[in-house]
């Protein structure tokens, strides 16, 4: 259920510094005492602030447990993102799909009024922007305000339908808490805002059919439209009594009377659970229309595509797509390799993200990704900021006609707008256990884009490395190999004793073939405890002659990282206490032990600032 964050482990326990020469153990033993005296010193002190201060910002708390961190207000509004889509207080979550209208990108999503966490409130926020950059609020798209939404207004899609209706087809949890579906329209098709929806008198459209459970019936959304009989096929995530996920598809000529085919179109071939937030798309593969996207409804399956169906998996809480085929005739996907089925192969995202949806963008001819990027902190903090998740950056999403099995995933070009001052670095030689500083000032919204070069030599003298490395296993950046870990520290203080590592590891294997790990190092990003810190990533494809290539957006509390140009990407939350506003700083590093890497090239750029206003004239959501 969406109430929960499956993802999270133990925060790790490690202290050593990444790089650098470590202080001698003596020294580190006082610095430690002082440390503790210290810490226990400012945790009595805020604890008698809070306990004696009940008006103050943290008044809802009596006392801080022992992992509490005693946050300042300074350091918590550091936390806010400063290019990041963000309503101005609460709980946001999925992205409810997107449309470009009238000249607006409209833009919907899970949110929760009246908290930061997700509760049986969770409506439809509503936002406009011209660019996907800069938004403006609306009033709330939809509320739970009948009996069939009475515990929720839940994912769905919003669809512009080719003859120029919109439709949003939606979950409602009922007071019962049967999942159903219903149709919401706007009143007024006139007006660019789509200000006002109505939901249709018949709801609920669809109430969980006979074998589906009651909570395992959500996320509708209209993929297809068939000419030929004017009718349109919804999917629907479920899964079997098994626990094997499955996608109903329903047909509709009104989107009120509805047929489920007696088919499924994909049962998945592990007992991966429940499928939230059911997408599938074309993609082309051909290299003339390789810069193409494709819209779904109008489409037909042929030679030169590929299709794409994601889901989110609710037991492990991350999103995974598989490229296949569609058969038109009997409506069903399937996979190109079972055992990259959706569940257990590929994932848009390596780190914290979920609940994605894509759009067609009939504006810029592109299919556009968003998911949410929730919070790895505690609840206690989440009520201290009075806000909880992000949005990240909307990525197109095209097939990579290169190495043919995986998708590219890439910032939207808009992004680029937001660059300002830039520095470039050139050719610079990492030796093995070094770091490099970029001195670029204060580094809290930048935008990265960096090439690496591995020595020939060391590569070629390696017969064999670290065949069965694996990032989240492999205890981070600190983890020393004869090709790797090199990369960036964004986010470090200047001692780094704080930093969130993003890096490439090569290892090789007794083929004689290279393997890389793109790889996101949490586990030193913050100093406070009661935050998930993980090293997370996958191998990426670098072929033949290709450099290793980086891009970071690094936007205060939230790092998004891009390898290959957007082969495999890493999200990750972070928390600093001390490399924040001018005290941020970006570093190179080579960890290796045998290899010297060069920076081929380096551009940092530093990031405007975008805006998140309540559109103008109208009042706060
Ligand atoms: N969140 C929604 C559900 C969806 C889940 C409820 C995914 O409709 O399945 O907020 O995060």
């Amino acid at each position: 259920m969406a109430s929960s964050t499956k993802d999270v482990e133990a925060p790790p326990t490690l202290d050593a510094p990444l790089l650098g020469s470590a202080a001698p153990r003596s020294r580190l033993r006082v610095a430690a005492v002082s440390l503790s005296v210290m810490a226990f010193l400012l945790v009595a002190i805020a604890a008698a602030v809070l306990y004696y201060n009940p008006g103050g910002v943290a008044s809802n708390l009596m006392r801080l447990r022992e992992n509490d961190y005693p946050w300042t207000n300074d350091m918590l509004r550091w936390q806010r993102t400063g290019f990041h889509f963000q309503p101005e207080k609460n709980f946001q979550a999925d992205p409810n799909a997107a449309m470009f209208y009238k000249g607006w990108y409209h833009f919907f999503y899970q949110y929760n009024p009246t908290g930061v966490a997700w509760d049986y409130t969770i409506s439809w926020g509503h936002a406009v922007s011209k660019d996907l950059l800069h938004w403006n609020y609306l009033p709330m798209a939809l509320r739970p305000d009948h009996w069939y939404d009475r515990k929720g207004v839940w994912s769905g899609y919003s669809t512009l339908l080719p003859d120029g209706r919109i439709v949003v087809l939606y979950t409602g949890g009922t007071k019962e808490l049967v999942q159903v579906q219903n149709l919401a329209v706007p009143v007024n098709l006139s007006d660019p805002l789509l200000l006002e929806w109505k939901k249709s008198h018949v709801n609920p459209i669809l109430v969980p059919p006979p074998g589906i459970e009651d909570h395992d019936f959500r996320d509708p959304f209209p993929v297809w439209y068939n000419e030929s009989d004017s009718r349109w096929h919804v999917v629907i995530g479920s899964k079997d009594p098994e626990h094997y996920g499955i996608v109903l598809i329903y047909t509709t000529k009104d989107f009120v009377n509805f047929t489920l085919l007696p088919n499924i179109l994909h049962s998945t071939k592990q007992p991966v659970g429940m499928l939230e937030c059911v997408d599938l798309f074309p993609v082309a593969t051909t290299d003339s229309r390789a810069n193409q996207a494709l819209d779904m409804t109008t489409m037909r399956p042929g030679p030169g595509l590929k299709y794409v169906l994601k889901a989110s998996m609710d037991d492990e809480r991350h999103d995974y797509y598989a490229l296949g085929s569609f058969d038109l005739d009997s409506f069903t996907f399937t996979p190109d390799d079972e055992t990259i089925d959706v569940g257990v192969g590929l994932r848009y995202d390596w780190g914290k993200f979920y609940a994605s949806k894509t759009f067609y963008d009939q504006e810029k001819h592109r299919r556009v990704l968003w998911g949410y990027v929730g919070e790895v902190d505690s609840k206690r903090d989440d009520a201290l900021k009075g806000w909880a998740s992000l949005q990240n950056i909307p990525r197109t999403i095209l097939f990579d006609t290169k190495t043919k099995s995986n998708l590219i995933l890439w910032p939207v070009e808009e992004v680029e707008s937001l660059r300002t001052i830039n520095k470039n670095f050139n050719s610079i030689p990492l030796y093995p256990g070094s770091t490099y500083q970029l001195d670029v000032g204060e580094a809290t919204q930048l935008d990265i884009v960096a090439e690496f070069e591995v020595d020939e030599k060391a590569i070629e003298a390696t017969a064999e490395a670290d065949v069965t490395y694996n990032c989240s296993t492999s205890g981070g950046a600190a983890n020393r190999g004869v090709l790797g870990p090199f990369g960036l520290l964004v986010l470090a203080n200047q001692e780094l004793s704080e930093q969130t590592a993003t890096y490439f590891y090569v290892s090789r294997g007794i083929d004689g073939n290279l393997r890389t790990h793109f790889c996101q190092d949490e586990l030193r990003s913050s100093k406070a405890g009661a935050i998930t810190k993980r090293v997370v990533g996958s191998t990426v494809p670098v072929l033949h002659g290709e450099t290793w290539a980086l891009r970071i957006l690094v936007d205060h509390s939230i790092v998004e990282s891009f390898a290959q140009r957007g082969r495999a990407v890493a999200t990750s939350r972070v928390y600093p206490t001390e490399a924040i506003y001018s005290s941020a700083r970006v570093f190179l590093f080579n960890n290796a032990t045998d290899a010297i890497v060069t920076a081929k090239t380096v551009n940092v750029w530093h990031m405007n600032s975008t805006y998140n206003h309540v559109f103008p004239g109208l009042v706060a959501p």
